[in-house]
């Protein structure tokens, strides 16, 4: 009865149907958690919901993205945000979701910096009646303690980055790997796609790879060292886990005297502007797209599950693949 209270307020949001046209694509049926309590009974008196979402940090353009689409499309209906930066720490975002269950928001939403070790304050918010919405990234839990979870597949952006490259190589590459946030999914999956990918062409091998923890400053300095070491003048290709260690290492090797995406290789993950700059400058080769405007359709989900609507488990993104030849006529159009 509580929770249906706090979710009246459904009347006065707008009708949005989850991922009607916003690029994402539903997928494996489930049922939402705790759905039943909600079914839109009993009309709240104008009381804004309140939604605490716990925000990974702000390591990289595709994060800032991220954030800028959550705090927009909650601001533009209405719902009274409550947001915190954890600064890449799990223990932060365990205490930003605990204070969330002590204030008794109506829901709570979060993007898990790595896979494990989430069960026990997840169970907190079930004892509590507080629907959890995963956004961006897995977090390795039983799924009844969630109500679904919006983001890309890693697993297929991984894949997609070695095929590419080895088409380009035409299956012949000494590759560097700079990996994400060591336990995080998008590093988990991106190299597990990559890695299986490239299993099928023997004359591709990763001979080295190292956390560049997802930002650009990380990814130059690994690539910096890589390069000064007797492995660097072997390396012909880099595999960047997303754009920003990609730019970073494509600073590093043109202070090291060489051309990114000529005497190097270069294919990384995220599709963000910068990247389709440097693809335009025929630095990088090519990115594959992990849309991170997941506002809309997190808030979608919020509504549809406050009207009782059966929600997927998983709504997997829709995303593209570009590269130097198409990147110049697409960056005007690029929104983030
Ligand atoms: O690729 C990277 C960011 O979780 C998909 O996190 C996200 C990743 C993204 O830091 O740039």
């Amino acid at each position: 009865m509580k929770l249906a209270m706090r979710f009246g307020l459904s009347a006065l949001l707008p009708i949005v149907i989850l991922a009607a046209g916003c690029g994402s694509d539903s997928s494996s049926g489930g049922t939402a958690a705790g759905g039943s309590s909600t079914n839109g009974k009993s009309p709240d008196s104008g009381k804004k919901l309140v939604v605490g979402f716990s925000q990974i940090g702000a390591e990289s353009g595709w994060r800032t993205a991220n954030t800028e689409s959550i705090k927009s499309e909650a601001e533009k209906r209405g719902v009274d945000l409550k947001f915190s930066d954890a600064q890449q720490k799990q223990e932060n975002q365990i205490k930003a979701i605990r204070s969330y269950i002590d204030q008794k928001v109506d829901v709570i939403a979060f993007s898990p910096v790595v896979e494990t070790g989430w069960e026990p304050v997840l169970r907190e918010a079930k004892a509590a009646n507080i629907p959890v919405f995963v956004s961006d990234r897995r977090p390795d839990v039983p799924d009844d303690l969630y109500v679904t979870f919006i983001g890309s597949d890693f697993i297929e952006e991984g894949k997609r980055a070695a095929e590419w490259l080895a088409a380009k190589c035409g299956g012949k590459a000494t590759i560097a790997e700079l990996s994400g946030t060591p336990g995080s999914a998008p590093a988990n999956d991106r190299k597990k796609g990559f890695t299986d990918a490239i299993a099928k062409f023997p004359g591709m091998k990763i001979v080295f790879s190292q956390t560049g923890e997802f930002t650009r400053a990380k990814g130059k300095e690994v690539t910096e060292a890589l390069l000064k070491s007797p492995q660097g003048s072997q390396i012909t290709a880099l595999f960047a886990h997303n754009d920003d260690m990609a730019l970073g290492a494509i600073q590093a090797i043109e202070e090291a005297g060489k051309k990114p995406g000529k005497d190097i290789l270069i294919v990384s993950i995220d599709g963000v502007k910068d990247a389709f700059k440097a693809m335009s400058e025929g630095k990088l080769n090519c990115s594959v797209e992990c849309n991170p405007l997941l506002g809309p359709p997190l808030f979608d989900a919020i509504d549809a599950f406050k009207k009782g609507t059966k929600l997927p488990k998983r709504t997997v993104m829709k995303d593209g693949i570009f590269d130097e030849t198409t990147a110049a006529k697409e960056l005007p159009t690029r929104k983030y």
